[in-house]
């Protein structure tokens, strides 16, 4: 049976935003019709689907209210999309606000809507603590149909803040294999200005404080002590001021290369020999899983899911938090190491295209949706 379904997401938030949207393509490839309703167009939906359609929910700011009602527009949004296209299941994407909106929503359509909510980490681990939030986002769990987080550590971690009467399921996070894989990006390295002799490493996020980007910069600046290498930063966030002024500290102006927000990372990770995601909260680290995928090996810290993406050893390695020198002599191991590091990137692809295949976790959710419709 195919179905349709609508999905919630933060559109232009990292890692979520990207898991829902290639999510909804996936199912549409697989027949189901899709219905993103969400603030803004989800930013990797760039190409055309017969059966993908986009609900805009519109946000009206009122001189009256001090705060534009976007939940309620959402929820508003939710219920009428639902009954138009006689959706099958809403499936949203972080539990605040997200599933009290379709909670919501359902009720106002008054129909049988199955809703699904998977947690990706920030709903839990930032709100999570705060005690304004957690009787809502306990009520958005225990009210969902089935509810999924992205790690076996989410999981726990929600049972241990929220402590919600509710199965929660570890549905891990994918990429799609055809996007990513090794490509032939030689002339990138050349146009950057990188020597052959050189060994990149990158880091990409947000450049949140959780992210540690200084972390990786002091890694790097020992890593460069050591080899020829360039440093790429790719992303944008609150702490770049800080790190711009680390790297001028550190002396490595000419060796660090701030690349800001960026799309087709394949090509960036086809050029890198190292990638660091050493974060203080991480409930899985999609861009790890991004970069494993085109092989190239990642040091990761000891937190949240991370080590259920980077298994220490085999394909990566797990270091303490905030250890600089462990991290830094791991790194130029693997840099220095021709076998380690063949043998090590091997393995990322391996990992990526078994445990965290597209096809087995789309199937996964497709099961999920199956088995609420039939409660
Ligand atoms: O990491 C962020 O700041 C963005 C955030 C998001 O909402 O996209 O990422 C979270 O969800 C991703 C997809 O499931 C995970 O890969 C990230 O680990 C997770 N971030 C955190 O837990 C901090």
């Amino acid at each position: 049976m195919k179905l349709k379904i609508g999905i919630t997401c933060y559109p232009t938030v990292g890692g979520s935003g990207v898991v829902a949207t290639e999510l909804g393509k996936q199912l549409a490839e697989k027949g189901h019709e899709i219905h993103f309703i969400s603030s803004s167009m989800p930013f990797r939906l760039n190409k055309m689907y017969h059966n993908i359609f986009y609900h805009q929910v519109e946000v009206n700011q009122y001189s009256v209210f001090q705060y534009p009602p976007y939940d309620i527009a959402l929820a508003n949004k939710m219920a009428d999309v639902a009954k138009r296209e006689k959706l099958d299941i809403l499936h949203v994407h972080y539990a605040i606000p997200h599933a009290v909106c379709a909670i919501l929503g359902k009720q106002m359509s008054g129909m049988d809507l199955k809703i699904v909510t998977t947690l990706h980490g920030t709903d839990i681990t930032v709100l999570g603590y705060d005690p304004s939030l957690t009787g809502a986002i306990r009520f958005g769990i225990e009210k969902s149909d089935a509810v999924t987080a992205v790690s076996d550590a989410l999981v726990k971690q929600t049972h241990e803040l929220i402590s919600p009467n509710k199965e929660i399921e570890t549905v891990y996070n994918f990429i799609d294999d055809r996007i990513y894989k090794r490509h032939d990006a030689e002339h990138l390295k050349q146009e950057y200005g990188i020597k052959p002799d050189e060994k990149v490493v990158i880091h990409v996020s947000n450049f949140r404080a959780v992210k540690r980007v200084s972390d990786v910069v002091r890694v790097f600046s020992n890593i460069e002590k050591n080899m020829p290498a360039k440093l790429l930063l790719v992303g944008d966030g609150p702490e770049m001021t800080v790190i711009c002024k680390l790297v001028k500290e550190l002396g490595i102006q000419d060796k660090v290369l701030f690349l800001g927000k960026q799309d087709n990372l394949e090509e960036l990770y086809s050029i890198s020999d190292l990638k660091l995601l050493l974060s203080q909260k991480e409930s899985f680290g999609l861009v790890a899983l991004e970069a494993m995928a085109c092989g190239v090996p990642c040091i990761g810290t000891d937190v949240g899911g991370i080590p259920e993406v980077i298994a220490n050893d085999v394909n990566g390695f797990i270091c303490p938090l905030g250890d600089i020198d462990t991290i830094s002599d791991k790194a130029i191991e693997l840099l220095t190491d021709e076998e380690l590091f063949a043998r090590f990137s091997k393995a990322a692809v391996e990992s990526a295209l078994g445990n965290f295949r597209s096809e087995k976790i789309v199937k996964h959710y497709e099961e999920i949706y199956y088995k609420v419709l039939a409660k």
